[in-house]
């Protein structure tokens, strides 16, 4: 067997079905040949966040895997592997590398040695009969601990090698969980804690930890939020919930995280970040993460528990059954939530159901929210205002309904998530939205939509501004401009053979939402295009 169709074995018997890719790379040979579908993209930023997005939907259980060319390709793709690196996201990255001979000669792109500080690891094929071996650790780090890009770099001149057969099986992947000791003190200290809050982060996702968080939620009665790569961890529309924390939020989680005596962190890394809750300094806080590379590194703890959240959850249940006999009353911290909630969602109320043409951004993004299955579609959102417009109001109420993302917030990520969770997830109504200058970035790949037969639903809340700037950028704007953007995007969408469509007037978003379903149903990528206001408006607490 050639080295080629070695890797192509391996990667099938582990289970993958897509490779996101870009020319020149022979793995794509290799891989259609093994029936496994290669996806190409326009370019390859977008093609690792199809990757990432095929491992997120699925919790890992199925590897997302890109492949591009050396050079220029590699140099491209940069972006893509530092986003899932810092999104700590399991992506299996196969550069093709130049020749050996010439590999570490300036200024060739060498991608083991230089995306090294943004991969989990990197790894060149070296020898090619070693390829059993480089790929069992690679799936081995990918599926076990704390994820992130896996590289392995396959030299141009070595594809067509002779390795023999292979004997490879799929890996295990195995979980470790905490100290029973600390798990002990954790549960004996939320016992008694008189305002404990529950803080969510996408740990609980990889680990499919859903339930577990609901049961430790009603048995302290305990609200819960969580980081935006949790959102959805947690029914956002239950009783308990304070909402995901960005760069906006709502008022009750500032409220509650500000009051808390306890605050436990499960699945979180509790990286300090503008596009995160700002932790208070005074509570106890109890940490839980499978990496202990995050104890105490933002975040001072009291309790560090290390490990898969779904096992740490376990252990916790068990021991506070000692502490806590039944579930406590939620209802007076539900009401408590409630009296905070109900008026700053009031005050919002003019923006979220505003008649103003040019849309109210807030407005588009509340009918789309009344308008779709919330349980069965997959949203995400982009860098930019259209975050911080989404992520407080939009209440995911199933697990892994919202990608949300933002350790890093490279603009354009959120077309190559929707589309790479079309693909993990056929039957879901998969959307992402976005501003005039995510698109600018990423735009292109609409066209990979409507060519690889991804109907996906792309909500583009155009401002003709990059709006966020616009108080970070006020000389330069009134002198020069700088600011403005512009663009005829539905125009785009219809000139890539999608569906297009420019809504202007509000009482045509519902209509427009209905009519963009229906065409992705109907197996074709759609682009609605909202001409908004430039909002610079944002629930920040
Ligand atoms: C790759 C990249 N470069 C720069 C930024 C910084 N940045 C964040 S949002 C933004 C402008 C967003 O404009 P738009 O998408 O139109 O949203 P708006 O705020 O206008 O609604 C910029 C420049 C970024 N997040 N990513
Ligand atoms: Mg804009």
């Amino acid at each position: 067997m050639k080295l080629g169709e070695a890797i192509a074995e391996i990667m099938r018997r582990e289970g993958v079905e897509i490779l996101c890719g870009y020319p020149v790379n022979h793995l794509i040979e290799f891989a259609a040949a093994k029936d496994i579908r290669p996806i190409m993209v326009r370019q390859e930023r977008i093609g690792l966040h199809m990757a990432d997005a095929i491992s997120r939907v699925t919790s890992g259980r199925k590897i997302g895997a890109f492949c591009m060319q050396h050079g220029p390709g590699a140099e491209n793709a940069y972006g893509g592997v530092a986003q899932a690196y810092g999104e700590s996201v399991p992506v299996l990255v196969v550069p093709q590398g130049y020749p050996r001979r010439i590999a570490h000669i300036d200024p060739n792109f060498n991608s083991s040695e230089a995306m090294r500080h943004v991969v989990k690891s990197a790894e060149p094929v070296v020898i090619a009969t070693e390829i059993s071996n480089i790929m069992r650790r690679a799936f081995t780090r990918l599926r076990n601990g704390r994820g992130g890009p896996v590289l392995v770099e396959v030299p141009t001149d070595m594809w067509n090698e002779e390795v023999g057969d292979i004997a490879y099986e799929a890996v295990m992947a195995t979980r470790y969980g905490p100290d029973p000791a600390e798990v002990k003190r954790a549960a004996a200290m939320l016992a008694n804690a008189k305002r404990p809050v529950i803080y969510a982060g996408q740990g609980i996702h990889w680990a499919r930890a859903w339930g577990q968080l609901a049961q430790l939620s009603a048995l302290l009665a305990a609200p819960v939020c969580t980081s935006l790569g949790g959102k959805s961890a947690f029914n956002e529309e239950h009783p308990l919930s304070l909402g995901a924390a960005g760069v906006a939020m709502g008022k009750h989680m500032r409220v509650f995280l500000d009051q808390a005596d306890v605050i436990i962190g499960l699945g979180c890394s509790f990286t300090e970040t503008n596009f995160g809750a700002k932790m208070p300094k005074g509570p106890k806080f109890i940490h839980a993460t499978l990496d202990p590379m995050h104890l105490n590194k933002d975040v001072k703890v009291d309790i560090g528990l290390i490990g898969d959240a779904g096992l740490t959850l376990d252990a916790l249940l068990a021991e506070l059954a000692s502490h806590v006999k039944s579930p406590r009353d939620p209802a007076p911290v539900a009401a408590e939530i409630k009296s905070i909630k109900e008026p700053w969602l009031a005050e919002w109320m003019p923006k979220l159901t505003s008649n103003d043409a040019p849309l109210n951004p807030y407005r588009v993004l509340w009918d789309l929210q009344h308008t779709v299955d919330k349980d069965n579609c997959i949203i995400t959102h982009d860098a930019g205002s259209p975050r911080d417009q989404i992520s407080p109001f939009w209440q995911s109420t199933m697990p892994l309904s919202y990608l949300g993302w933002g350790k890093t917030t490279q603009l354009g990520y959120g077309l190559g998530l929707a589309m790479g969770a079309k693909l993990a997830a056929p039957e879901k109504l998969c959307m992402n939205v976005w501003g005039d200058a995510a698109i600018g970035f990423t735009g292109m790949d609409f066209e990979t939509a409507v060519r690889e037969r991804i109907p996906i639903m792309s909500i583009l809340l155009n401002n003709f501004s990059m709006a966020i700037e616009l108080k970070v950028m006020p000389v330069s704007t009134e002198k020069y401009r700088s600011t403005d953007i512009s663009g005829d995007y539905a125009a785009m969408a219809r000139a890539f053979g999608g569906y297009g469509e420019r809504v202007t007037d509000p009482s045509e978003i519902v209509p427009a939402i209905k009519r963009g379903i229906k065409k992705t149903e109907e197996g074709v990528p759609v682009l609605l295009e909202f001409i908004t206001s430039k909002e610079t408006q944002v629930s920040r607490q």
